[in-house]
């Protein structure tokens, strides 16, 4: 009678734990949030919780996102031409009798786009001057830098006159333009790479690691306009390639390997005469020869691990590990199929 009181008690406590148990639920999604701007792009968001109703008692989350978003596209905003700097004075100079410095600018930094406005004021300036006589134009000389590094800019080239040795009249003044202006790009440099690094230490310490060394494109790095460097900028190569001493042994006979910390045996599935020889080449022996199974081992104990399944070397790698087996700790086997070694 008791006892029987007692499983209908812990039946009863089993189902109100198991009723007690609220898988988590949406909310419905929230309407769209405002698409507030009248060019350009953006995004519109929504969210939802999860308290329709929150899970509870162990009860399972609710699956995927509390936000969602999407784009929002208008018109793209109108762009407002702006002049670009003023170039700098042209030397004096005489048009139709008049002698007058010139400085220009344009409308294209940056141009006017979408319905924006147009610059306002005049692309050229002038101003008097006093004017020497001359008799005749020396030659340009090498046109300025350019005004801007980044976008177009103006640059110019100047060239002198020769003085007579006094003011006659103003026919001998120079006629024509002291300084010649022209729109400019920046110079266009390709980016060039340094040296490589000094290569990155091997990532491990024995059997078959990588190592690496870089280098970057900032000698120089590119100008806006100049071209990116051609090739990688990183270099992987194999290193150290020592046998680690202590990854396997033979202990009466039966093969042992080192994982993750702990010795562990290698089934004999499909085990065969290459597998034998990477083994013997892990103990030292190069290129036996008589690398064969062993039967007659005291196989490994149900304490240890057995690592390797599986294993089908081609006879060339250097360690059991670079050969295709199940995985480490992934068998079908038990001890009385662990491997034997004769090298
Ligand atoms: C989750 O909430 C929605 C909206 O309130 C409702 O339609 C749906 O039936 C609920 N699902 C569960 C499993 O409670
Ligand atoms: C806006 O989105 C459109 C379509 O995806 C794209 O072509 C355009 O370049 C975007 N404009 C801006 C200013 O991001
Ligand atoms: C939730 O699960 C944990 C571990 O399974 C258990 O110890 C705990 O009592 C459970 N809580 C509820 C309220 O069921
Ligand atoms: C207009 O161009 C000048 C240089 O040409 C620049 O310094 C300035 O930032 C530009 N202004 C705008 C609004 O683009
Ligand atoms: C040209 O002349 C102007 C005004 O005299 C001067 O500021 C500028 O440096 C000269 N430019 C060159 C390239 O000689
Ligand atoms: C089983 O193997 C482990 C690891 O090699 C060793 O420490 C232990 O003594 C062995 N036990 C028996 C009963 O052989
Ligand atoms: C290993 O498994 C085989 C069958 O797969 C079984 O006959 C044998 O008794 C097992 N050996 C041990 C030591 O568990
Ligand atoms: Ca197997």
């Amino acid at each position: 009678m008791g006892t029987i009181l007692i499983i209908i008690l812990t039946i009863a406590l089993l189902q109100s734990e198991v009723q007690s148990k609220v898988d988590g639920n949406w909310t419905d999604w929230s309407t769209w949030s405002a698409c507030a701007i009248t060019c350009g792009n953006t995004t519109q968001t929504r969210s939802r919780a999860c308290t329709n109703p929150p899970a509870a008692d162990n009860g399972t989350d609710c699956e995927g996102t509390s936000d969602d978003y999407q784009p929002c596209l208008r018109e793209p905003c109108p762009v407002d031409g702006n002049w670009t700097d003023w170039s700098s004075w042209s030397a004096c100079s005489v048009t139709r009798g008049s002698a007058t410095k010139t400085r220009i600018r344009t409308c294209i930094s940056p141009p006017p786009a979408h319905k924006g406005t147009e610059c306002e004021g005049a692309s050229e300036d002038y101003k008097s001057c006093v004017h020497k006589p001359c008799r005749g134009w020396g030659p340009w000389s090498e046109w300025s830098s350019c005004s801007s590094t980044s976008g177009v800019g103006i640059q110019h080239r100047n060239r002198s006159w020769y003085s007579w040795p006094s003011f006659t009249s103003i026919d001998d003044l120079c006629d024509g333009d002291y300084t010649d202006v022209q729109i400019c790009m920046p110079s266009a440099f390709d980016g060039g790479w340094t040296q490589w690094s000094s290569w990155s230490t091997c990532s491990v310490t024995c059997g078959i690691g990588l190592n690496q060394r870089t280098r970057s494109c900032t000698n120089p790095r590119p100008s806006t306009f100049g071209h990116h460097c051609e090739g990688p900028n990183i270099d992987v190569a194999i290193c150290n390639k020592q046998h680690c001493p202590t990854s396997v042994r033979l202990r009466d006979g039966l093969l042992e390997i080192y994982v993750n910390g702990q010795w562990g045996t290698v089934c004999d599935d499909e085990f065969d005469s290459n597998d034998a020889k990477v083994a013997c080449r892990m103990l030292g022996f190069d290129n036996t020869q008589t690398a064969r199974l062993r039967s007659d081992v005291v196989r490994g104990n149900v304490s240890m691990p057995i690592w390797l399944d599986d294993l089908r070397c081609n006879g060339n790698e250097d360690s059991l590990l670079e050969c295709s087996h199940n995985g480490v700790g992934t068998h079908n086997c038990n001890h009385s199929k662990d491997v034997g070694l004769v090298c």
